[in-house]
């Protein structure tokens, strides 16, 4: 008894051995972890003096799934099945001591113990989903045996962590023991379970559920229909499903034949490889190479919001939602009555899906004073502008914020489109200067570019993203340049998108080829959204882009009930006739031949030019790394997470083929266009994007 390997150690107390692993940061199942429970097992159950085992782990969780790090490398024994056999066979009882997060292959590991003990904190959950696979360790089989079919569809196909009483209503875990006893209570389970001289349950013989489902096979069809656009383009949820299908109607053996084949093919998938490739970016886009984890950070207590339009309000909210005050200004008064109008509109709004009480909503609503003077940001330790884009009204601003905020503060700016360097030469501290761009709708939104000027401090980089991980979002480091990472990269899509009309392509044409590619909406679609007069002065229109006479015939998007598409009153967009005839006319005037455009055609050119505009990005050293591109356009613009983003999606086609396709359509691509040397000479290194360290 005592160590078995690096990461695990049986110990035995009175007639139960205590199996414990300690493999940080999350136990996940590295070959050590799996050789040390198969070995312990082995150990526990050849020992007379032992009558039963606790499987338990050390630090901040149980088991949190397979280690992902070991996918796609050559299988090193013992497998996955081999540790389940030897608990699920063992003559002696195994209870599960869960406490943190028994996820993946952790929970069909807790599955194939005879019993199962949670602390209340405890969750449970089947996330493989989420990495574009599926529980391929008998989870899809034994699930449904304990929570039923339905039960079990819900929770593989959302991945979602499901709370130990509730795991407890269902039977999924026996008993629930008190928080920071997990041991001593397990134990004390294990002994009762002898006392009473319980059975060896083994969940893979537990059949009413299953069979019951079998009455009502439509529970699939009914699913699957329900959840359509959810699971639209994704490949997992649909094998997910196929395996809860084979629980209900195969054996259990067959059933995990099934299972195991679905995985493997997912497991080869490019799906699979781009949704863990993402699970990684989103872990790696924290870590910044000269701003290392012990750089001090500052203490935001009290955060000030200039403006109270859309962004302002929307930003406000964020910092409400985890108990930060704020202090939004505004110039004037009805203003700001608007703008706390439609932020306790939006919070209102929540309460009707449940997600918010009213009390809630007052609580949020009380962090958030109205004010008309900038001097009542002074002891703000944070101050976020987003008033209009207007780089010297916003040097105005800073100037004043100059004078007037407490030193040591952060004075940050949303602009989406200024030279933050610039506004920063208004103050006489731009080390404290940052960019700090949300997404609208701010509050919802996920992603935050945190643009770094010249002279802003590590530490003010490092308070910034820390405050963005407390808010809930997903922070991106990137570098000034015209639309830092997002829009800039979402302009080059938008070039190629407006060449194409000229040349022949319709709006609705464009936008069901990137729609079909995986994405929300394509631009045509989006832009209507928008509005079309975003930036648009009547006085100065010169009819002289498309855009410009669809906004003077008043057609300014959505909002107008027409725009690029002709709108229903439940705003479905539908092709207008009108705006073909005012894209053949331009094309005819400006003497473009149209030509017929192939999907493929449209897809290479709006997404290779992205792809390349990405590559100029780091090589000019905007970003970080390919990846937190990527993981800009997922959170950012909706790209399909299956395709891992850009910069991951180019890895996929080849550089090479990228390369080549861009020469192709040469002139095509526009006269500003040009290559990036970095992908050029990636691609004929044959290089990836994924390697670039
Ligand atoms: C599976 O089980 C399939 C089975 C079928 C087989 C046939 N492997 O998220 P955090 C690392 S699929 C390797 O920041 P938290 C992570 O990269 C798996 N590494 O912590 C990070 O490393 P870094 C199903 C892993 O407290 C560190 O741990 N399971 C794994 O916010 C800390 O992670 C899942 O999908 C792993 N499985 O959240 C669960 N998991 O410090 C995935 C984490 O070097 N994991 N790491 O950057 C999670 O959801 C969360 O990590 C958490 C902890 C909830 C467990």
């Amino acid at each position: 008894m005592g160590a078995i390997n690096a990461v695990a150690n049986l110990a035995v107390e009175g007639d139960i051995a205590i199996l414990s692993i300690n493999s940080p940061p999350v136990n996940a199942l590295s070959q050590a972890v799996r050789a040390g429970i198969t070995e312990g097992m082995k150990q526990a159950v050849d020992n007379a003096a032992v009558k039963a085992v606790v499987l338990i782990c050390e630090g901040k969780t149980f088991i949190a799934g397979a280690d992902i790090t070991e996918f796609g490398k050559p299988p090193q024994g013992p497998s996955l099945f081999e540790v389940e056999d030897s608990i699920e066979n063992s003559t002696k009882p195994v209870v599960a001591a869960i406490h943190g997060t028994a996820l993946g292959g952790g929970l069909e590991v807790a599955l194939c113990c005879h019993y199962r003990v949670a602390v209340p904190s405890a969750k449970c959950g089947l996330p493989e989903v989420h990495l574009g696979l599926l529980p391929g360790a008998g989870g899809t089989q034994r699930l449904p045996r304990i929570v039923g079919p339905e039960a079990a569809l819900d929770m593989v196909t959302s991945g979602k962590h499901v709370p130990a009483k509730w795991a407890q209503s269902v039977g999924l875990v026996d008993e629930i023991v008190p928080e920071g006893e997990l041991r001593a209570s397990a134990i004390a389970f294990a002994k009762k379970v002898l006392a009473e001289n319980r059975p060896l349950k083994k969940v893979r013989d537990l059949n009413d559920k299953v069979a019951a489902a079998r009455a009502k096979p439509e529970i699939f069809s009914e699913f699957r229909k329900a959840n359509a656009r959810k699971f639209r383009g994704f490949l997992a949820p649909e094998y997910n499903i196929r395996c809860i299908e084979a629980a209900v109607n195969q054996p259990f053996d067959e059933g995990i034949k099934t299972e195991r084949k679905l995985f493997m093919e997912l497991m080869n998938g490019t799906q699979s490889a781009a949704q863990r490739y993402v699970f990684f970016a989103e872990r790696q886009v924290w870590k910044i190479p000269d701003v290392p984890e012990d750089t001090p950070t500052l203490p935001v207590k009290k955060v000030g919001v200039i403006g109270a339009g859309t962004m302002g309000g929307g930003i406000s909210m964020n910092f409400a939602n985890v108990g930060i005050p704020v202090t939004i200004v505004e110039t004037k008064q009805e203003a700001l009555d608007r703008g706390f109008k439609t932020i306790r509109g939006n919070y209102e709004r929540s309460t009707k899906s449940g997600k918010l009480t009213m009390a809630d909503v007052d609580q949020r609503m009380s962090l958030l004073t109205p004010s008309l003077k900038l001097e009542d940001l002074a002891d703000c330790d944070l101050v976020i502008e987003a008033i209009f884009e207007n780089l010297d009204v916003k040097q105005e601003v800073f100037g004043k914020l100059d004078q007037i905020v407490k030193q040591g503060a952060i004075l940050a700016t949303n602009t989406s489109a200024l030279d933050i360097n610039q506004i920063a030469t208004a103050v006489k501290r731009p080390e404290a200067v940052i960019g700090l761009h949300f997404f609208s709708p701010a509050n919802v939104m996920r992603l935050l570019e945190v643009v770094r000027a010249k002279h802003t401090s590590k530490p003010v980089i490092a308070t910034s993203m820390q405050l963005a991980k407390k808010i809930g979002k997903i922070a991106a480091l990137v570098g000034v340049c015209p639309g830092f990472v997002g829009n800039r990269i979402l302009y080059a899509r938008s070039v190629q998108a407006n060449a194409m009309l000229m040349e022949g392509a319709m709006p609705w044409d464009i936008d069901r080829v990137i729609y079909d590619f995986g994405l929300p909406m394509g631009p045509f679609a989006m832009s209507d959204l928008a509005g079309l007069d975003l930036g648009w002065i009547k006085e100065k229109s010169s009819s002289s882009t498309i855009r410009e006479v669809l906004c003077e015939q008043d057609r300014r998007g959505q909002k107008t009930g027409k725009g690029f598409y002709d709108y229903d009153e439940n705003r479905n967009p539908k092709p207008s006739p009108v705006t073909e005839q005012i894209i053949r006319d331009f094309a005819t005037k400006s003497g473009n031949q149209q030509r017929k455009i192939s999907d493929e055609e449209i897809l290479e050119r709006c997404v290779f030019a992205q792809i390349n505009e990405g590559a100029k990005i780091l090589e000019e050293g905007i970003a970080i790394r390919p990846s937190d591109i990527d993981i800009v356009w997922i959170n950012g613009y909706g790209w399909p997470v299956y395709r891992g983003g850009p910069m991951f999606y180019a890895d996929t086609v080849g550089l090479k083929t990228v390369v080549a396709k861009l020469k192709e359509y040469g002139p095509k691509m526009g006269k500003d266009f040009t290559i990036s040397p970095l992908l050029e000479k990636m691609a004929a290194e044959g290089k990836r994007f994924q390697d670039m360290k």
